[in-house]
Parts: C-alpha cells; structure tokens; sequence
C-alpha cells in the first residue's frame, strides 16, 4: 500500500551519499576482545544485554576479524550513534538516538518460516549461539552505502541460513523488523507502511559480505543502530540493512520491501551501489564522506560500492539499469 507519494518523500533522507573503498585488506590485528566488564551476560549469552547496563554499551567477547574489512579508517562511535536512519523511531537524523535509548532489545524472538526444513520461534541468544566451529562473531570494518566505515560485529548470514536447511524453492530471503507501536513510537505514523521489509535472493544472501550485525565496534548494537541484530549488505544501499529483526522467511517468489512500495521508481528490489544508475532525481556518481566536512572533496562512487570483487558476478545476467 502506497502511503506516501513519492513526491512527498525527502529522499535524500534515505538513500545514501554513496562512498567510496580503499582496498580490502586482511586485518591480521585484533582477536579476542576483552569480558563483558558493565552486565554480566545470562549463562551462554554470546551478545550481552545492554539494556542491562546503565550506560548501555557492554563487550562482546570474542570478535574475530573478518578477511572482509576494509583498511579505510572507521567513522567515530559518535558519527556512527548519532546519525541514522530508523523511521520506527523519528524520521530525523539524530530522532533514532533520541528516541531509543528506553527502548528495551529483550527478550527478543525471530521467527523463521517458509522453504525450509528447520523452521521455528528462537530466542535471540539461541539464534546467534554458534553451532559450529565456523559460526563465529566476526568483525567486518565495511563501508557503508550512506557514506560511514563501521565496524560491524556480527555472523555470516551464509552460516546462519545453512542451519536452517531451504529447499529447493527458497529463492528468496525476506526479512521484517519488530512492529510494536508502543515500543515503537515512530509506527505511529504512516511514514512508510509497518512492518518495515526487506528482501534479497538466496545467492545474495549467502555472500559472504552480508552479515547479520549484533554489535559494532566490539560491543552490544546501540538500539539506534538496530539492537539486537540487523542485516548488513555492503554493496547496497543503505535502506536494505533492515535494523531489529523478527522474522526471516524463505520465499519462492520476490518479496516486498518496504522503501520499493513507498517509491517504486526511485528504490529498486536490488538496490546495488551503481554510479551509472542515478536516482531519478539526483546523480549517484559522487558522494561525499560523512564526518568528512562540507567542504571535504567529493569521491567518486564506485560500482557495488568497491565490492565487486566480490558480488559482481552474482548479476552477471542481469540488466542493472532495470533491475535498480
Ligand atoms: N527497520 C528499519 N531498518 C532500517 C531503516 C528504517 O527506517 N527502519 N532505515 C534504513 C536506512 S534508510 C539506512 S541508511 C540504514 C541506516 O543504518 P545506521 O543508522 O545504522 O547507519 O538503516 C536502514 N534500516
Ligand atoms: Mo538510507
């Protein structure tokens, strides 16, 4: 259901000054991150709870880097709190922070459903537990497509997928975020039309860039940035990474996403950062880096936002220009 005309929508709210990679680089440093030092985390509890915690920022033990990162500097954990984009709570920048900080991330359930053989209700702390010795909390210092390098702590959505066992028709994978206008005051209004949604291709979906992000920086996701887990795409814009996961469904056909209802024409199902593609209202070929200063040069904006090492070959048939 449109809500909203696309006329009547700043986008440049919500697609991304685009930006910009150095070069992917194999972080040798880091390891293993100290104990949680402010809330002492439930028995088994791989993420602690941060609403536990009377400044809400406690460490996630265990970090492993990620071959995935990028060796460009990360943005400050002030930039990356403090200006976002979460219509559940406000559709300004700085509405997020200010108004998530009572928001309470437990207990937290996903449901997953659909096309596969394992489905169910889980708890937060079970779905993020690893089950093998390969499903780790890994760090991916990745380069947003709204023009920050964060630090995202989180496990590959790849790994996550395979416990689940899709069949043969899950070509899909959607994704919806809580819808709770109580805790939500941002639902209160019809912004965009709740739950919010997003989608990718099970090929996408097991890349092993995309993340499901359960913290940044080495500790527990700030509610802002989508506490307690959210999807993290690096070659997309940032509209796909859906913050506060319920429910991931295998799906045979296309699902819809919440900013392709609100403006068809201008946000596409895929989404990938594509200078050549610009927004029917404005160029993408350029972007400037957040944090950077107003009068910091613009850089140009490279094609799947300088991953296409990696995912390029996932649209190799593909006509990019109609598929957006
Ligand atoms: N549920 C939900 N997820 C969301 C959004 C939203 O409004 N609601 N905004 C998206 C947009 S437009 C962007 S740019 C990123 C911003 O993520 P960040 O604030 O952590 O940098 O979150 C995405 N995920
Ligand atoms: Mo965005």
């Amino acid at each position: 259901m449109l809500i909203k005309k696309a006329s009547d929508i700043r986008p440049f709210e919500i697609t991304s000054k685009k930006n910009y990679l150095n070069r992917r680089a194999f972080i040798k440093a880091g390891g293993v991150i100290g104990g949680a030092a402010l809330a002492t985390p439930a028995i088994g509890a791989i993420v602690p709870d941060n609403s536990l915690s009377e400044n809400k920022r406690v460490k996630i033990p265990g970090v492993t880097p990620s071959e995935f990162s990028t060796d460009e500097a990360p943005n400050s954990y002030e930039d990356i709190t403090t200006y976002n984009n979460y219509y559940e709570f406000g559709t300004r920048k700085d509405d997020p922070y200010d108004n998530s900080q009572d928001f309470d991330p437990r207990p937290w359930t996903i449901t997953v459903d659909g096309e596969a053989e394992v489905t169910g209700t889980f708890d937060f702390d079970d779905f993020i537990k690893p089950h093998d010795v390969e499903e780790r909390i890994y760090r991916m210092r990745c380069v947003e497509a709204w023009s920050m390098v964060i630090p995202w702590d989180g496990i590959s959505l790849a790994d996550i997928i395979k416990r689940f066992k899709p069949t043969s028709k899950a070509k899909y994978v959607a994704f919806e975020t809580l819808y709770d206008k109580r805790r939500m005051p941002g639902q209160r209004s019809r912004v965009l039309d709740w739950p919010y949604r997003e989608g990718l291709t099970i090929a996408e979906a097991t890349n092993p860039l995309a993340i499901l992000a359960v913290g940044l920086y080495g500790e527990a996701l700030p509610n802002q940035n989508g506490a307690p887990i959210r999807l993290i795409t690096p070659w997309k814009y940032g509209f796909k990474g859906i913050k506060g996961i319920v429910k991931m469904s295998f799906v045979e056909r296309r699902p819809k996403t919440s900013w392709n209802l609100s403006a068809p024409h201008e946000y596409g199902f895929y989404a990938n950062v594509n200078p050549e593609v610009n927004h029917p209202r404005w160029s993408q070929a350029r972007e400037r880096r957040i944090g950077a200063g107003l009068f910091a040069a613009k850089q140009p904006t490279l094609m799947f936002n300088g991953y296409g090492e990696q995912v390029a070959h996932l649209y190799e048939n593909l006509d990019l220009r109609r598929n957006f």
